[in-house]
């Protein structure tokens, strides 16, 4: 149903807007770009957002394309968002645009996802929003064309890691297994966003793994990097990707946790292997996010002081 209210208000705008959520990664830019790509198609005048511009190891997909990311509003009369649980992911250029159009649709994968539009889409069992963007695209009267399925692979092998996280599914493979009919340049894109890194980022996972602290018998592992310790290395805010995996990945542990400074706040990322809910614990603390993958921004800087509040909640999910 929501998908034929879509195609239809889809059919009825000109000048449409595609809104991707703040410090962007591949799901939410590869599934907007895409969908770009298809209302351009389709002869709509479309621009895609986002706040932060588009990180290095994306830019690929921009260049492939003619789409451009913009990071200033232009006039657009519906509002598509993409892989945004809430409005405030939107951040605060975007906000505004939002509510200002027309008519608005959220489509998303987020369980945390609070329905903010006029015409939601949130699939939960979708491991990337890329999926409901290819089902999506393939209801429009335009096909999946050799961009489209780069930068929906770039959506799906993003938010499964790389088809290997428990959110991959029969749908993922399927859906990737279509992508790949279009001759897509599975290894390039694979170098691009997951083997390809600087020296100083690589000095970068040095320290978080010499950070490593083990509690409750070895079941939650905690990171945490303060900004004096890198204060010597050029690392860009996409650096730290991943960095939470080398806590996750020690034996035993079911519970990471990856804690540092971020402008004047303190960033807090979740990951859990397989029971606790992170995204309750990330919520507990003003964040929110997925069951395995979650995080939150608390006010602050002193990094170590947030590790005591939060073992307290974590305690409190553990078997
Ligand atoms: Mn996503």
């Amino acid at each position: 149903m929501a998908y034929e209210e879509v195609i239809h208000l889809i059919d009825r705008h000109q000048y449409i807007g595609i809104i991707t959520h703040i410090m962007p990664d591949g799901d939410t830019l590869g599934s907007a770009l895409a969908l770009g790509a298809a209302l351009k198609g389709m002869g709509k005048r479309v621009s895609v957002f986002n706040q932060d511009g588009v990180p290095a190891k994306y830019k690929f997909l921009v260049e492939n394309g003619d789409i451009g990311v913009y990071t200033k509003h232009q006039d657009c009369t519906l509002v598509i968002t993409v892989d945004c649980s809430d409005i405030d992911r939107l951040g605060d250029s975007f906000t505004q645009l939002f509510k200002n159009a027309q008519d608005t649709v959220n489509i998303d994968h987020h369980k945390s996802n609070n329905m903010y539009a006029d015409i939601n889409i949130v699939e939960t069992d979708c491991g990337a929003t890329g999926e409901i963007v290819y089902k999506l695209i393939k209801q429009l009267p335009v096909g999946i064309n050799k961009y489209m399925a780069e930068c929906l692979y770039v959506a799906l092998s993003t938010d499964t890691g790389s088809f290997s996280y428990s959110n991959t599914t029969s749908q993922t493979f399927a859906i990737a297994s279509n992508l790949a009919k279009h001759e897509i340049n599975i290894g390039r894109i694979s170098r691009e966003l997951f083997y390809k890194r600087s020296l100083d980022k690589t000095k970068l996972i040095g320290i978080a793994i010499d950070n490593i602290t083990l509690y409750f018998e070895n079941r939650v592992a905690i990171v945490y990097i303060e900004n004096a310790s890198i204060a010597h290395l050029s690392v860009d805010e996409e650096d730290f990707d991943g960095l939470i995996n080398y806590a996750r990945e020690i034996e035993g542990v079911e519970v990471a946790v990856l804690i540092r400074n971020k402008g004047d706040s303190i960033k807090i990322g979740l990951r859990s292997n397989t029971y606790v809910d992170v995204s309750a614990i990330a919520q507990k603390f003003g964040g929110g996010g997925h069951e395995r993958a979650a995080g939150c921004i608390v006010e602050g800087t002193d990094v170590k002081g947030t590790i005591k509040p939060l073992l307290a909640e974590i305690a409190a999910h553990l078997d």
